[in-house]
């Protein structure tokens, strides 16, 4: 059984897409992160960079105590050679699925969540930042677009590279994109939208529908962090 500290953001969809795909068995654990739950002692204990999601899992393929991670993406790489499913055995096609996860990891995720940050959530609109995000978010959605040319997805068969990806097109409008004028992205992204693993991923989400983020009330928790709320 995997447990999943999880809450109902783009990088946590990201694990309840691949648990579901995989057909994994798995407990969701809610970090509710507008009300201050990743800063709980338990929590930090397997995610010290206070931050959804994380896994524990209690069945480790070599035996033994449980394994935690934290990180989606090394998440995702984990439970892929855990399992063996959604990442390729194959060197070469391996590698093509890395370096489109680190990808997502290191420029899309970072860089549309900066966009949501100054263009949606930021008390005073700064059009230096909001011009610099949005801009990069495009960038960053040609180059899927391009590489999506004549590919069904992203590396060979679908993989934790879409996986990883998917979520953070999800909120595109809030993020100044029109899908219209990235077909190769739009095709992409319905396809996987219509995936029976996707919806059952997004359904898992409704349970806290209540206690979605309110970002007025939690705004302080969420952007006023520092050292000091690592240290104390
Ligand atoms: N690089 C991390 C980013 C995780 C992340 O930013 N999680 C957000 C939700 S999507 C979070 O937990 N925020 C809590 C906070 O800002 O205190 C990953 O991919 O796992």
């Amino acid at each position: 059984m995997i447990e999943l500290y999880y809450w109902t953001t783009p990088n946590g969809h990201k694990i309840t897409m691949f648990l579901e795909e995989a057909g994994l068995p798995y407990r969701i654990v809610p970090v509710n992160i507008g009300s201050g739950d990743q800063f709980k002692p338990d929590f930090l204990k397997i995610a010290p960079n206070n931050r959804i999601p994380a896994i524990v899992d209690h069945e480790p393929a070599v035996g033994g105590e449980p394994i935690s991670v934290f990180e989606s993406g090394a998440i995702l790489l984990y439970l892929a050679e855990k399992t063996g499913k959604l990442i390729p055995s194959d060197l070469r096609d391996r590698v093509e699925v890395l370096q489109w996860l680190f990808w997502q990891m290191g420029g899309l995720g970072p860089m549309a969540g900066q966009n949501h940050h100054f263009n949606r959530y930021a008390p005073e609109k700064i059009p230096y930042a909001v011009d610099r995000y949005v801009n990069e978010t495009a960038r960053l959605y040609a180059v899927l677009d391009q590489r999506l040319i004549n590919r069904e997805f992203i590396a060979g068969e679908y993989s934790i590279a879409d996986i990883a990806a998917y979520p953070w097109i999800v909120p595109y409008e809030t993020q100044g994109q029109n899908l219209a004028e990235f077909p190769n992205l739009k095709r992409w992204f319905e396809t996987i939208q219509a995936r029976p693993a996707t919806v059952r991923a997004y359904e898992q989400a409704e349970a806290f529908k209540e206690q979605q983020l309110d970002i007025e009330k939690s705004r302080s928790l969420l952007f006023n962090q520092s050292a000091k709320t690592v240290q104390r």
